[in-house]
């Protein structure tokens, strides 16, 4: 690829459309990094996942803005970087997962720009349309749920995952599964209990729940293995699987039966490519997590959950799920509960500029010397 030129961080707030409750806490505006990096004859657009706080991760937005400005950036900067080589160059950073991806998914962005392929076909898909689920966050009344679950069936979704905490789960859990018997329901605990919880996660297999979505601590593998052995409902983990090696020490394991793949959480597209290529062999279906990305990274999400082994519905939802406004033209659900995917070049998406220039409060250039 031509050489980068220069990397663009810009930093953008976009309200969501209703507050999002997990058992981390409640978020009421998305903020949000876009990278854009510039060659000579080309741009693309990366979308950071890191959140405002260190809570889902100890990845945060104001330490990724620092670690990509002073280091990931400047060790990209006036070379000429192939997508794959982006992981390499950036290794000698330990962790920073999250930043990483973005700086990857903008170098693939322009890199398949110039050879006008789609990133859903570099990534290797083999269909154009993907089966969505959503998320819906906790809310202070079983009414409230039952009304929210109900509005999104009537969308088209086709799996409902609800967040659950201590204390906020069997009852819930059984107030949806009565008001829809035959739908695909998942509970998502977000590392919220411990091993001691057994009992009341094992309550929850009376539900016929596709799976209980990370149960234990993040940095576990041999609980959830503990767990699983006394569980009917299968184990998804989030939280614990940063890299393909994590992943096939859980399958190794048996710590889970299912994996959710988020490309920020493990550090890139490519990696997410390497879990999925992992669990396909051992036959442990995956799906495409969400982090209430706009639509750089919902694009981006959309042609990873594209991929052959993306067997269950994923978080991949409509923009209008959490944006009046998004950042690109909206993602729109089908009511059949499918979602194109992007067949552009690159991610087939680019930020609207003046939506862009509404959102943003802050911008650093980091350029070459
Ligand atoms: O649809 O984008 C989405 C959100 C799906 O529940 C969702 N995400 O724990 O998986 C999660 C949760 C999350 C959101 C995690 C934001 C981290 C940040």
């Amino acid at each position: 690829m031509s050489r980068i030129e220069n990397v663009e961080l810009r930093l953008a707030r976009l309200p969501l459309v209703r507050p999002f409750r997990t058992s981390f806490g409640i978020e009421t505006e998305k903020e949000v990094i876009y990278v854009r990096v510039d060659t000579g004859s080309g741009h693309g657009w990366g979308e950071c996942v890191a959140g405002s706080l260190p809570d889902y991760s100890e990845e945060f937005i104001q330490a990724a803005w620092i670690v990509m400005r002073d280091h990931l950036a400047p060790s990209l900067l006036g070379k000429d970087v192939e997508p794959q080589e982006v992981a390499s160059l950036t290794s000698w950073v330990r962790g920073h997962r999250m930043s990483k991806a973005a700086l990857e998914m903008a170098v693939l962005d322009a890199w398949l720009r110039e050879r006008n392929a789609s990133l859903a076909s570099y990534l290797g898909a083999d269909r154009d349309r993907v089966a969505c689920g959503v998320s819906v966050g906790i809310t202070d009344t079983t009414e409230e749920l039952l009304e929210q679950v109900a509005g999104y069936l009537a969308e088209g979704y086709r799996r409902i995952k609800l967040k659950i905490e201590p204390g906020i789960d069997v009852e819930r859990v059984r107030a949806v599964r009565e008001a829809h018997p035959d739908i695909a329901l998942s509970v998502d605990a977000n590392a919220a209990y411990s091993l001691e919880d057994a009992a009341t996660l094992r309550a929850l297999d009376e539900f016929g729940l596709l799976m209980v979505e990370q149960p234990l601590p993040h940095d576990d593998l041999v609980q959830h293995a503990e767990l699983q052995k006394s569980l009917a409902t299968p184990i998804c983990l989030d939280e614990s699987i940063r890299s393909a090696a994590d992943a096939a020490a859980a399958i190794g394991l048996g710590a889970c039966r299912i994996i959710n793949i988020k490309e920020g959480r493990v550090g890139g597209l490519l990696e997410s490519r390497r879990i999925h290529d992992i669990a396909k062999g051992a036959g442990i279906p995956v799906w495409c997590g969400g982090m209430l990305e706009t639509g750089v990274g919902r694009a981006a999400n959309l042609a990873l959950a594209a991929l052959p082994g993306f067997t269950l519905p994923g978080d991949t939802s409509a923009s209008r799920r959490y944006f009046a406004d998004d950042i690109t033209e909206p993602f729109e659900l089908d009511p059949d509960g499918t979602m194109a995917v992007p067949t552009g070049p690159g991610l087939g998406v680019e930020p609207r500029p003046e939506r862009l220039e509404e959102c943003t409060v802050l911008v650093e250039v980091v350029a070459r010397a």
